[in-house]
């Protein structure tokens, strides 16, 4: 594996001791402010995304990031390694340190869920020169959960869990050709008739829900599981989805996939999707093969 992924994976962890302590606190207060996305932030929101900013950008492997919490991306010059901000996708190669990772980052998925304390986590796309699928080059994210784990994905997909004062290895997830879980997103009154037809279809199997409304718990459990399904799809009030592309479902994308299951939009492989913009959403569907393929028949259907 490239050191400089690997330099990346040490500073997430040590990320994510800091980030646990941090969320201790008993502060679920909610900010003035909102985020590019037009959330509501709460304090521990930018606190993790400051804590974040800092030690990412730190390292000499990083040219620059872009977090969830704000609506432009840093980028260090080439020349000196000042930040300039910029709501490219990419700086051009005069400005930018060349051939540098680019980091895309939620800081803290699942911010409505802190004050019930629920699990939360963050979630990490490691891209090569470009905010793009075809540059991510690596994923991880943090579960904040009774445990402290992270899930670091490159060739293979490492889940390790913090104890004792240190990081240990838990082995490789791997995803089995059927699952049994159903983790479906969504306001169900805003779902397409072809959504409810396929969760519906799940259910009479007799899947299992498992939908907490944080994307990190519910995929981590997925994976854990070995199986199932989770789905956002595209809905009424939200016709591209909620989720977005380069924080949250495109490293997902490429964790399940690098554990043997899929991540389509309902038609198409989300990591062949192009991004227009730093804060683009996309419906997303991500799995095991045979869920993913009963997800394709009726969405494919739909549109004969
Ligand atoms: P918050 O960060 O506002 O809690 O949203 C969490 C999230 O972005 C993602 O973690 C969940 O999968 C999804 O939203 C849940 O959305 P719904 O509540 O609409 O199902």
């Amino acid at each position: 594996m490239d050191s400089r992924i690997l330099e990346i994976f040490s500073c997430i962890k040590q990320c994510a001791i800091t980030l646990q302590e941090l969320l201790q606190c008993d502060d679920s207060g909610y900010l003035a402010s909102t985020n590019a996305s037009g959330d509501t932030q709460l304090a521990v929101d930018v606190r993790a995304d400051r804590i974040l900013e800092d030690a990412l950008l730190k390292l000499a492997c990083v040219g620059g990031v872009c977090s969830e919490e704000k609506s432009s991306a840093l980028y260090k010059q080439k020349v000196d390694s000042s930040l300039v901000e910029s709501t490219f996708l990419q700086l051009d190669s005069s400005q930018s340190l060349e051939s540098s990772l680019l980091i895309a980052y939620d800081p803290l998925d699942g911010s409505s869920l802190f004050d019930s304390n629920l699990s939360v986590g963050s979630i990490f796309g490691i891209y090569n020169g470009a905010f793009s699928a075809s540059a991510l080059v690596a994923a991880a994210y943090i579960v904040y959960g009774p445990r402290l784990e992270v899930v670091l994905a490159c060739e293979r997909v490492e889940h390790c869990v913090y104890s004792g004062g240190q990081w240990r290895s838990k082995g490789a997830l791997q995803l089995e050709s059927k699952g049994k879980l159903n983790a479906p997103g969504g306001t169900q009154k805003h779902w397409s008739k072809e959504h409810k037809e396929l969760v519906e279809s799940l259910f009479a199997k007799g899947y299992r829900l498992r939908y907490s409304g944080g994307m990190v718990p519910d995929l981590h459990q997925i994976l854990c599981k070995k199986g199932g399904l989770f789905s956002y799809p595209a809905t009424s009030d939200a016709p591209n989805g909620k989720l977005r592309k380069l924080f949250e479902v495109f490293p997902f994308a490429f964790i399940y996939e690098r554990a043997g299951g899929e991540a389509i939009n309902g038609r198409e492989r989300l990591l062949s999707l192009s991004c227009d913009g730093l804060h683009d959403s996309t419906p997303c569907f991500l799995g095991s093969t045979e869920e993913i393929a009963q997800v394709r028949a009726i969405y494919m259907n739909k549109e004969r």
